[in-house]
């Protein structure tokens, strides 16, 4: 099903971005996805939900025109008197229910996945601000903001409202457990092709977790109308091999270390002693 998305997008396509993982022009269905959590909410769709609401819209279309041709006023000039039949309100009552129960299973099993977080490799923690999201690495003790570059100061093939200019590296196969909360107002923390959002909400932590399977720049955006600027601050997150990772973090060490409390607290505990 996802192919015949692709032939059919591919036919709308000028332009050779087909396979990055951002939004595309005339883009149907969903963005590839780069987690296995997307590919089970990719599946769910094109061979669950799919058919079966294809095949209830052409079954309602097929009773609709059916019911125009054979009940049409010029054929039957004395209405019809019928008001029950005890067969047929059974059976509309009971296929829908039964619909529904074939697909509560795969998709509780699919709510279950998301919602179990493995013990995780990596942990980042998003905070979403009027209008940029602020991200920490607690295990690293590194933190940093996140801000849309603007449209002028964009370089040759830099998405437009879509990159940053500090982005989240993971490294690819890794679970990244992602702790998210807001410190003003709701936003909401989305990255389609990893098939994770959930909601930035000031004062509680929420949480959710992905594990990337191919390497790559991914695009997401707050997800949760939050004011003005709402539609300005996306999510830019690399996925690189365990070496870049490295790499990255000695440098983000340097470049974005937060300061260390344990020996503020000292500082602090030190005055209150001289105090006494
Ligand atoms: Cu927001």
């Amino acid at each position: 099903m996802t192919n015949i998305f692709k032939i059919i997008s591919l036919l709308f396509l000028t332009s050779g971005s087909v396979l990055a993982d951002q939004p595309k022009n005339w883009q149907l269905g969903f963005q590839d996805p780069a987690s296995t959590g997307m590919e089970s909410i990719v599946w769910f769709h094109d061979y669950m939900l799919l058919p079966v609401t294809t095949a209830i819209t052409v079954f309602v279309l097929f009773l609709i025109l059916y019911a125009c041709v054979k009940f049409r006023a010029s054929k039957n000039k004395v209405a019809s008197t019928t008001s029950h039949n005890a067969t047929i309100e059974v059976l509309w009552t009971l296929i829908p229910c039964l619909i529904l129960i074939v697909l509560a299973v795969p998709s509780f099993k699919l709510l279950y996945e998301q919602d179990t977080i493995p013990k995780a490799d990596i942990t980042i923690k998003a905070v979403g601000y009027q209008w940029y999201w602020g991200y920490e690495y607690p295990d690293e003790n590194i933190g940093f903001d996140s801000y849309m570059v603007d449209e002028k100061d964009l370089k040759p093939n830099q998405p437009r409202l879509l990159t940053v200019d500090n982005e989240i590296y993971v490294p690819v196969n890794k679970v990244v457990k992602v702790l998210i909360t807001a410190n003003d107002v709701l936003h909401a923390w989305a990255l389609p092709s990893f098939g994770v959002k959930r909601d930035a909400i000031p004062g509680r932590i929420n949480e959710t977790w992905f594990k990337a399977e191919k390497t790559g720049t991914f695009y997401g955006q707050c997800s949760e109308l939050c004011g003005i600027k709402h539609a300005f601050m996306p999510i830019t997150v690399n996925v690189v091999t365990e070496d870049e990772y490295a790499t990255w973090l000695n440098d983000a060490k340097q470049k974005f270390a937060l300061e260390d409390i344990s020996s503020n607290i000292k500082i602090v505990k030190n005055e209150i002693k001289k105090l006494n």
